[in-house]
Order: C-alpha cells, then sequence, then structure tokens
C-alpha cells in the first residue's frame, strides 16, 4: 500500500449503503480559513495532515457518509449552507460534512472545561488535576445533545453511527433511545479508561457509563482499558449483567460488545515520506537548527500535555549530562512540542515548566559551540517530521500515562536505515506492542531513565538493526488500515449476528 493508497483501495469499507456511515468527532475533517495573500482575503480550505482522519476520509467518500463535527474554522461559516452542511473534499464533493456550532460559551464548558478539565485528567489518573463546575457538566450534556439531535435527525435505521473519543460521553445512548435496534452505535476511546478507584471519584460516573452503554461497541485500544471499563460498570451499576470473558455489558436490556482495537499508523506513507528526506534534508535540518554533524540526536515528539512526561524526560537528560560529562558536547537533545489547549491553567504551567527545564539545562552545560537541547515548539510538515525521526539516533517517549501513543509507532516506521532506538514508558499503550524490543522505561525513575539513554547511546549497531526490524514488522503489520478492518469486520459480524437473532 503505497502513500497515496488507501483504505477504499484495498476494500477496507464497512458493510453499509450510501448514506449510511456517520463519523461524530470534535475535530472536523476539513476547516476553512481566511488567507489574506496579495491584499485580498480569500478562503483556504486546511485538509487532514494525517493520523484516523486522513484514513477515514477516504472511506467517508466511498460510502458517501456524513461526518458530524463542531465548525470552528473562522471561515467554516461562509462556505457551509443553512443546514450546516457542505460537499467534501472541494474537488469531488463526495461526502457530507456536518458543522455544528458551538458559542463561546459551549466550548468553554464543554471543551476547555468537561472534556479537557475533567475528563481527560480524570481518565489519565490524576484526578488532582479535575475540576468539577457545575457549567461545566451542565454545557457537555448540552452540547452532547445537540451531537446526539445531530445524528438522529441525519441518520437512517440501518446507519452506523461511529463516536470518536471522551467528548461524547452521554450521546450514544441519547441517540441508541431515539433510533430503532437496527442502527448500530460504536465509540472509540482514544485515551486510559481508569481503575474503577479512581473513576469512582467522578460525581457523574453513572451517567458517564449509561450514555457509553448504549453503544453497540465501544473499542478501547488495549486490554487492560478494557478491564478497567468493565470493573467500573460492575461497581457502579447495580443491574448491568457483565461477561468478562465475552467482553459483554448487558444494561437496560441492551448489549454492548467491548473491545480491543490497538490503532496503528500508516506505516508506508511514514516511510516513504522518510525515504524522501534525504541526507540533504538532514544536513539542511542541522545547520538551520545548529546542531553540529558529529553529535548524537535525541528526538522528543509530543503535543505539550502533562501526560507526555516532558520534564520528567528532561530531568533524565539532565541527570545523564550531570552524572556523565563525556557526554557534553556529543549529544543533542531536539524537543518537538507544539502548544495545545491553552486556555487552560495546567497547560500554561506546562509550559512554563518545559521552558524553564530547558533553559536550566542549556545554561548549565551548554558552551559557545554547543546547546544540548534545540526546542522546536511550532508544528513542522509531515515530511520534516519523518526526516527529523529518520535521522535521530534514538526516540525518548516517556509518557507517565498514553492511551496509546503514535509518535512511537511513527518513529519506527521512519526507521528506513534500521539503526535507531526506541526508549518506551511502560505507561504507553504502545508499550503492550512494542515493549519486547524497546527499551522499556520508567518515567519517573530519573537516575534508571539516565541509565537506559546511554544504553540506547552506547548500542552496537547490530542490536539496534535486531531491534528495530522486530519492530517495524509489527507496526507494519498492524498499521491504520488493518486496525479500520478489524473495526470494520467486528462491526459487520455483530450486525449480521443481530439479523440472524431477529
Ligand atoms: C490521543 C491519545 C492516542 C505532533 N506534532 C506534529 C505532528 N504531530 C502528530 C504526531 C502524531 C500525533 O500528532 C500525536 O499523536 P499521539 O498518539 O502521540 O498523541 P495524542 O495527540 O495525545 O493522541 C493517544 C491517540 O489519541 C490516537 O488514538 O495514541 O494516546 O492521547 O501523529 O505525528 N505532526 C506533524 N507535525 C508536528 O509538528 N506533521
Amino acid at each position: 500500500m503505497g502513500a497515496d493508497n488507501s483504505a477504499t483501495d484495498d476494500g477496507i469499507v464497512p458493510a453499509v449503503d450510501d448514506g449510511e456511515l456517520i463519523v461524530v468527532s470534535n475535530r472536523q475533517p476539513y476547516t476553512h480559513s481566511y488567507d489574506h495573500g496579495d491584499g485580498e482575503r480569500s478562503i483556504t480550505v486546511n485538509r487532514p495532515a494525517g493520523g484516523l482522519t486522513a484514513g477515514l476520509d477516504p472511506v467517508m467518500q466511498e460510502t458517501d457518509g456524513t461526518w458530524i463535527a463542531w465548525g470552528d474554522g473562522e471561515a467554516d461559516a461562509d462556505v457551509t449552507g443553512d443546514d450546516g452542511t457542505v460537499r467534501m473534499p472541494p474537488e469531488s464533493e463526495a461526502y457530507t460534512l456536518k458543522r455544528l456550532w458551538l458559542t463561546d460559551e459551549e466550548v468553554e464548558g464543554y471543551y476547555y472545561g468537561y472534556s479537557n478539565r475533567v475528563l481527560w485528567p480524570l481518565c489519565h489518573g490524576g484526578t488532582m488535576k479535575t475540576d468539577y463546575v457545575e457549567r461545566y457538566w451542565q454545557r457537555y450534556q448540552q452540547v452532547n445533545e445537540t451531537f446526539a439531535d445531530a445524528v438522529v435527525e441525519t441518520a437512517g435505521a440501518d446507519s452506523l453511527i461511529w463516536f470518536q473519543d471522551y467528548h461524547f460521553t452521554l450521546a450514544p445512548r441519547w441517540v441508541r433511545d431515539a433510533l430503532p435496534d437496527s442502527a448500530f452505535l460504536t465509540h472509540f476511546w482514544h485515551i486510559t479508561w481508569p481503575g474503577w478507584d479512581t473513576f469512582r471519584a467522578c460525581p457523574q460516573h453513572e451517567q458517564l457509563l449509561e450514555g457509553l452503554l448504549g453503544n453497540d461497541l465501544l473499542g478501547f485500544h488495549v486490554e487492560r482499558y478494557c478491564r478497567n471499563f468493565l470493573d467500573c460498570v460492575d461497581e457502579a451499576l447495580d443491574d448491568a449483567f457483565i461477561d468478562p470473558e465475552g467482553g459483554r455489558v448487558s444494561y437496560e436490556g441492551h448489549t454492548t460488545v467491548v473491545k480491543a482495537f490497538p490503532m496503528g499508523i500508516d506505516a508506508d506513507s511514514i516511510r516513504e515520506h522518510a525515504e524522501a528526506a534525504d541526507d540533504d534534508f538532514w544536513r539542511e535540518f542541522q545547520s538551520s537548527h545548529g546542531i553540529d554533524p558529529s553529535t548524537n540526536v535525541i528526538v522528543g515528539v509530543d503535543r505539550l500535555d502533562y501526560t507526555k512526561g516532558i520534564v520528567e524526560r528532561l530531568d533524565a537528560l539532565e541527570r545523564l549530562l550531570e552524572t556523565r560529562p563525556e557526554y557534553r558536547g556529543e549529544v543533542c537533545y531536539v524537543q518537538k512540542a507544539n502548544e495545545s489547549r491553552s486556555l487552560i491553567p495546567d497547560y500554561q504551567d506546562l509550559q512554563t515548566e518545559v521552558q524553564e527545564s530547558i533553559d536550566r539545562i542549556n545554561d548549565r552545560f551548554g558552551t559557545d559551540d554547543w546547546q544540548p537541547v534545540i526546542y522546536i515548539n511550532e508544528f513542522i510538515p509531515q515530511r520534516e517530521l519523518c526526516g527529523l525521526y529518520r535521522y535521530a539516533d534514538v526516540m525518548l517517549v516517556s509518557a507517565v500515562r498514553d492511551g496509546m501513543n503514535l509518535v512511537s509507532k511513527e518513529y519506527v516506521a521512519a526507521q528506513v536505515d534500521d539503526d535507531g532506538v526506541l526508549v518506551l514508558s511502560d505507561q504507553a499503550g504502545a508499550h503492550e506492542e512494542l515493549g519486547d524490543r524497546a527499551l522499556t522505561i520508567n518515567p519517573y525513575d530519573t537516575d534508571a531513565f539516565a541509565d537506559t539513554i546511554e544504553r540506547a547511546l552506547t548500542m552496537e549497531m547490530d542490536e539496534r538493526a535486531e531491534r528495530m526490524v522486530a519492530l517495524r514488522e509489527q507496526v507494519e503489520s498492524h498499521d491504520l488500515y488493518a486496525w479500520m478492518e478489524s473495526v470494520f469486520d467486528t462491526i459487520d459480524e455483530l450486525r449480521a449476528k443481530d439479523t440472524d437473532d431477529d
């Protein structure tokens, strides 16, 4: 499968008739913005850059589905009809994008509030960071209702509705109650699901579980999150019947199948971008960032989020340089981190903390001709990112909690020379698949983490290649398309069984 190929080339589409597939996500696949070039204002369309959105786009085109999402682009309304819909992509108009308009108050309460100041920290085990403000919960319910109404308006009796992520915990129950049983509801939860002892702290825990149990199929990245979810249902809902072996919950006359689908990446596309980034690219990259060609490059790529363990990673690098002076001047750490959710105080604090850690390390160890940490805090194009992955000798993924972590898989897929080493936290979902051949760290164990960085830097070429070949095989054979196929096959099987049972 090449970079220009897609799921549909391989027949990876669910068994639905045209118009029956409905995807619901917070972020939309296309946004419209204003371009002020040449003194004239025009409208440009921004396309999906990669990941699941790019992978699903051809599936939507093939099935002429409807994608329902928050219309957050500045020029979105200018190109959208009164009913909130616009046909996408612009050149072929093959499916419908239905944009929902949210007020500033709704965005504050639903997105910045309940989604990212309650559910995000709660699901990552950070109960101390949760902020149970009543208006967040009110607006989260309100927006879930808006999305549920839009789904019900759009859906037919046989629709397949696919919710994405923690922004839509409540909508599935309302949609389930409004549509006939023949409609199928599925949900993929992209982040971790915590144990009951954490989840029970949430005052709305029952409503959240009841909402999600409106789905026919609920997917998580790994088995552990499925078990945690089933435990929470078991503890919280007296009337739920749970079959832990079969991964099924029956509640109020409806059955939900709970299953692990470890998400993959578009490995071919990453590899092709990495191959295109040749030695000239790397020389140019090194020179523009002041990296001496003789230094070993270590890389970290993250959204600036407290779950990613960026400060813990910088502590380990500092420990390495402090305790092993022979690495001073010999290694350079490139931290690629773009700002995210900046209106939330915890994220502002993190940005400050990361900047302070970097400044401290650079002040402490840097010299006139060597800067230990290079900080890139703007979004970089895919080709440049893949080139950076390819040429970095070591990648550090030190999440303190992470649903999957696609960056670790992207680094592996970009290792076309099989000479990089992946250092991976055992707190990332990706560790289940990659942990055997990566070097495992506990992000909080600074000394051992520093030792592991040294081990990665000094690993012989044979061992690097042996590990990376196995990692690449894993990532390539369990790519985004294999993931979509597995989700669609499960849906098709469950729907076929439901029809037989009728
Ligand atoms: C959530 C879960 C789960 C980042 N900077 C640039 C850039 N990126 C891309 C990476 C990667 C993506 O962003 C980040 O994905 P992750 O999986 O690492 O992390 P989250 O954003 O937290 O995602 C996570 C995921 O959902 C999927 O289910 O794995 O656990 O938290 O694809 O490449 N891409 C480009 N330039 C950048 O500067 N081009």
